[in-house]
């Protein structure tokens, strides 16, 4: 368990190892030390993670009966809050350690008990650590508990206190709330949290956790989303069955528990299980353990397979639907269609696999067959039609399960025998799979281009034309009769499914890259997700094993004079203009005659573009964003905490509040009491002897801090920050080619403008076309963008990832959903980045 700290402690003389230090509470260095140990990586997965571990305390709570709502927003500064209606953690003090119990429980690595500690604790390492461990990798962590009729407020910063409790108001609802900025010290290749993968795990959760109101926005985007699921586990099987064609109504809802240990009898093992079958030809069993989703299943997903088989099968022999005599349906026959959530809730959970995820506490596996073969049965003799419409079904499966393993054993041959490699390779020459790599590419005239701009001695090239057959709508026999299929297997020449001969088998790989590389559109995302759905369900090993990448081709060329450019983001395109808008331009300063040298413009450009970025959390609600800026305390650059919005009539005005004193102040002026925090204020006011209504609402702004620092860096460099709106008198020129000819110059009235005119020079004289696909560039031109080991960006996918992939196809291919293109587009994918 993560609480347990290895740190070696220091035997000098000052510090010498005795009772007393180990009385002492130890602090989160550790944790910053070692981040992996504690949040799983520093990468995507555990800065995600860190969300989860909050809101699993507010989940916690919920469970408790004590929480009804969580909210969990991304801000624009990169910060992320989540919110829940709890009892709020205790302020009260600790009488022995002499500190309020919150910060006791957010500093201290063994404080608490509460923090993932309850009788069912989340999975064996990597969960559970709590919000401790998130306040220890974090730049800045707030937290504001409302509790006893009070609302109180803490801060932190990478797990240090930098606020001490104090009370900010008064209210008479409880809860808690944390917002934290993930770390760049600690997370270093990425830390822009993600809708989906946000969205998904709140999604899910809210399936278990049913009645728990989970609220996802994104500030960023303006999307939001509420999950609340009053039916659990069968509203999540409708919702992955919800483009199906169900074969019955409701899903099969299957319930029991357990005790394990006769000596804790209030420990029980509980299954719940929720399962449906609709026509399509694969299954789809998404199995969980305390609200852990195993990817790689488990003993609870084995029990269920057991029972499920067996329970089919004495059902259909009994009822003379299959003979005695005949052989049994198969696992694979009978899950055949079959969409089903299992949910155990295990004391004392453990977890092996790759991912770490996989239950293996034997006893899950008696008790769920236990379970599902009893209820199943009574449900199979109380609903007979439904049942008979399952061993039908079944039975189905079973005759053309013939007809794939015939399919399957001509693929093999295929892929086995001597000299069968298809036409369309075009092999490298090296014979060391670890060196090879092969190229599967979308269309014949880029698989031309590859295969002309290809490193011929270790780089293979596949390209596959035309329609890729839909794996999720064929059986496999279809499936491997499609030619592209086929000849992606030969070349890939592992094999495929699970058992019998020519099985697959990783030993046998001839590339340990297999770089899927498609165009940077929705048909190429399309072809993309269909190649990874084949590879996870057949050849699985091939992820596992980290052999599968995705290839990055740049989405827009520019040109300007002679200079030609491939770009790969838009953020990266906004990057580019500013570069070029800074070429051969100088900046003045009016009221002293000062020049800034080349490298002053560059960093006052990137200050002012990361500033831009920010602005949006002010303008959002109606306050323009210099006036919000010129509100900066002289000296320290604070900037306030809290915009206050107050419509009169048809008059709009601001009013800014410092820090959370100064709200406290306001909230006493106007008599406001905390349940119209957050929500539109509604009084009467006369003006000019009239009455009208007037709306006052007060809006944080989380980005002030991030705010007040660019301002001080800016003001460092040497811009005038004192005031930010528009002067009367130009204060600035942007001066082009200066002392040239052709000199040319702008008049500026304001900083920001600075960074619009730069901007608007940049594109001029510039050509800038979107890419549409890989068969726009010449050979050499796909070699260099997108080919070459040293210049190249890879995605390696992983088997998370691919399973993701695989679940949205599922859920979106079965039937044509109109909307179904644009989100391939958003989500195909979320692959760890990594630079190869
Ligand atoms: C410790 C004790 C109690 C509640 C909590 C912690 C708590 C922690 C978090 C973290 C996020 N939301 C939370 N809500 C509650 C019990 C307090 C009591 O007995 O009143």
């Amino acid at each position: 368990m993560a609480e347990d700290s290895n740190e070696p402690l220091e035997t000098t003389d000052e510090n010498t190892y005795d009772a007393s230090k180990i009385e002492k509470l130890e602090g989160l260095e550790g944790v910053r030390k070692r981040p992996d140990m504690y949040i799983g990586d520093t990468n995507e997965r555990g800065l995600h993670h860190c969300v989860f571990e909050i809101v699993d305390n507010s989940i916690d709570e919920a469970l408790a009966g004590y929480c009804s709502a969580i909210n969990v927003t991304i801000h624009l500064d990169g910060s992320c809050s989540i919110q829940d209606d709890g009892r709020g953690i205790p302020v009260d003090m600790h009488p022995k350690h002499n500190m309020p119990a919150l910060e006791l429980v957010l500093t201290n690595l063994h404080a608490g008990g509460k923090f993932g500690k309850g009788a069912y604790q989340v999975s064996g390492g990597l969960h559970g650590v709590g919000a401790k461990c998130v306040n220890a990798v974090s730049e800045w962590f707030e937290v504001e508990v409302r509790r006893e009729g009070k609302v109180h407020t803490m801060s932190f910063s990478r797990g240090k206190t930098t606020q001490k409790l104090k009370i900010i108001g008064s209210t008479k609802k409880t809860g808690t709330m944390i917002t934290f900025m993930p770390d760049p010290e600690i997370f270093e290749t990425t830390r822009e949290f993600k809708y989906e993968i946000l969205a998904k795990r709140l999604r899910e959760l809210a399936f278990l956790n049913p009645g728990v109101n989970i609220i996802l926005e994104d500030t960023r985007t303006n999307k939001t989303e509420t999950f609340k699921f009053d039916n659990g586990i069968s509203e999540y099987v409708e919702y992955l069955n919800q483009n199906k064609n169900i074969l019955h109504e409701p899903p099969i809802r299957i319930e029991g528990d357990a005790v394990v240990n006769p000596e804790t009898p209030d420990l029980k093992t509980m299954v719940e299980i929720a399962l449906q079958y609709n026509d399509s030809f694969n299954d789809q069993i998404y199995s969980y353990a305390n609200s852990i989703h195993n990817i790689e299943g488990g003993t609870h997903l084995s029990g269920f397979r057991t029972a499920l088989t067996r329970v089919i099968n004495t059902y259909a022999k009994a009822n003379n639907i299959i003979k005695e005599k005949d052989p049994n349906l198969t696992g694979d026959d009978v899950r055949e269609g079959l969409t089903a959530v299992i949910s155990v809730k295990v004391p004392e959970p453990r977890f092996e696999g790759q991912t770490k995820t996989k239950l293996s506490n034997g006893e899950v596996d008696g008790i769920v067959q236990k379970i599902v073969g009893e209820e199943l049965k009574y449900f199979f003799e109380t609903n007979p039609a439904i049942a008979k419409r399952m061993v039908e079904k079944s039975l189905h499966a079973a005759r053309a399960r013939e007809a794939a393993r015939k399919a399957r054993e001509t693929v093999r041959k295929g892929a086995l025998s001597a000299g069968g490699l298809p036409g369309k390779l075009a092999d490298c020459s090296e014979r060391d799979p670890s060196k090879s790599e092969l190229f599967i590419v979308e269309g014949d005239s880029a698989g031309g281009s590859a295969k002309q701009g290809r490193n011929r001695q270790n780089q293979a090239i596949l390209p596959l034309r035309g329609k890729l057959i839909n794996v999720e709508k064929a059986r496999l026999d279809k499936v491997l009769n499609n030619n592209e299929i086929r000849t992606l297997i030969t070349a890939a020449g592992t094999g495929i499914g699970e058992t019998g001969e020519g099985a697959f088998d990783i030993e046998k790989a001839r590339y340990h890259k297999i770089i899927l590389m498609t165009d940077a559109d929705v048909d190429g995302a399309h072809i993309r997700t269909l190649l990874l759905t084949f590879i996870f369900r057949q050849m699985k090993g091939l992820i596992e094993a980290g052999y599968v990448y995705i290839a990055q081709p740049p989405l827009y060329k520019i040109k300007r004079k002679r200079r030609e450019q491939y770009i790969e983001s838009d953020a990266e395109l906004n990057r580019i203009l500013l570069e070029l808008g800074i070429e051969d331009v100088e900046l003045y300063r009016t009221r002293d005659d000062h020049w800034y040298n080349s490298d002053q413009i560059k960093e006052i450009i990137d200050r002012l573009s990361r500033l831009e970025m920010l602005g949006v959390g002010v303008t959002r609600y109606g306050c323009e964003f210099d006036t919000y800026l010129d509100q900066h305390e002289k000296g320290t650059y604070q900037l306030p905490k809290y915009i206050v919005r107050i419509r009169t009539g048809n008059d709009e005005q601001f009013k800014f509040l410092l820090d959370d004193d100064a709200r406290s102040a306001f909230y006493e002026e106007f008599e406001f009491t905390e349940e119209e925090q957050g929500d539109t204020f509604i009084r009467q006011v006369e003006v000019d002897e009239v009455k009208v209504q007037q709306r006052i609402t007060i809006h944080e702004i989380y980005e002030s801090l991030q705010i007040s620092k660019l301002i001080q860096e800016i003001a460092k460099i040497g811009l005038d920050i004192n005031q930010f709106t528009r002067t009367e008198e130009p204060r600035y020129k942007l001066v082009e080619n200066r002392g040239k000819d052709n000199e040319t110059f702008k008049e500026l009235h304001s900083i920001l403008q600075i960074i619009e005119s730069v901007r608007e020079n940049g594109r001029k004289g510039l050509t800038i076309q979107r890419y549409k696909g890989l068969g726009e560039m010449n050979p050499k031109q796909l070699y260099e963008t997108t080919m070459d080991p040293d210049k190249r960006r890879l995605l390696k996918v992983d088997i998370a990832d691919a399973a993701f992939a695989d679940g949205i196809f599922s859920m979106l291919m079965g039937e044509d959903v109109p909307s179904r293109r644009a989100f391939i587009e958003d989500n195909a994918l979320n692959v760890s980045s990594l630079d190869v």
